[in-house]
């Protein structure tokens, strides 16, 4: 960019801020079966029986567990979705959502 393209022209901050993140935090309770929970993870997030198998025991062992980050819309209709396929089984699991850092 030369002057003639910055005369008369206000400054604005560049436009790189990347959106803050949200979690997609899973919690632990006493009455939904491991196996269904695993069946959740694997479907609404898309990952590995291994890896929703390990999520799945983190929770149970520590009371909650990260499941991954999103942008806040995608991480709040990720969350929605988990928590209407339990409600549809009459499973309590819960998931919520909250800002990173
Ligand atoms: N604690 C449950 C049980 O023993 C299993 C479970 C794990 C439920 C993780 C929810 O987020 C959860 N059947």
């Amino acid at each position: 960019m030369n002057d003639a393209d910055t005369i008369g022209k206000t400054k604005t901050a560049p436009k790189t801020k990347r959106p803050r993140l949200y979690k997609v935090i899973l919690v632990n309770d006493d009455f939904t079966p491991r196996e269904f929970v695993v069946h959740v993870l694997k479907a609404v997030f898309r990952i590995t029986g291994e890896q929703s198998y390990r999520i799945m025991m983190t929770a149970h062992q520590r009371g909650v567990c990260v499941v991954a980050v999103f942008t806040r819309d995608v991480a709040e209709s990720k969350a929605t979705e988990a928590i209407d396929l339990a409600r549809r089984a009459e499973q309590p699991l819960m998931f919520t959502t909250e800002p990173e850092e």
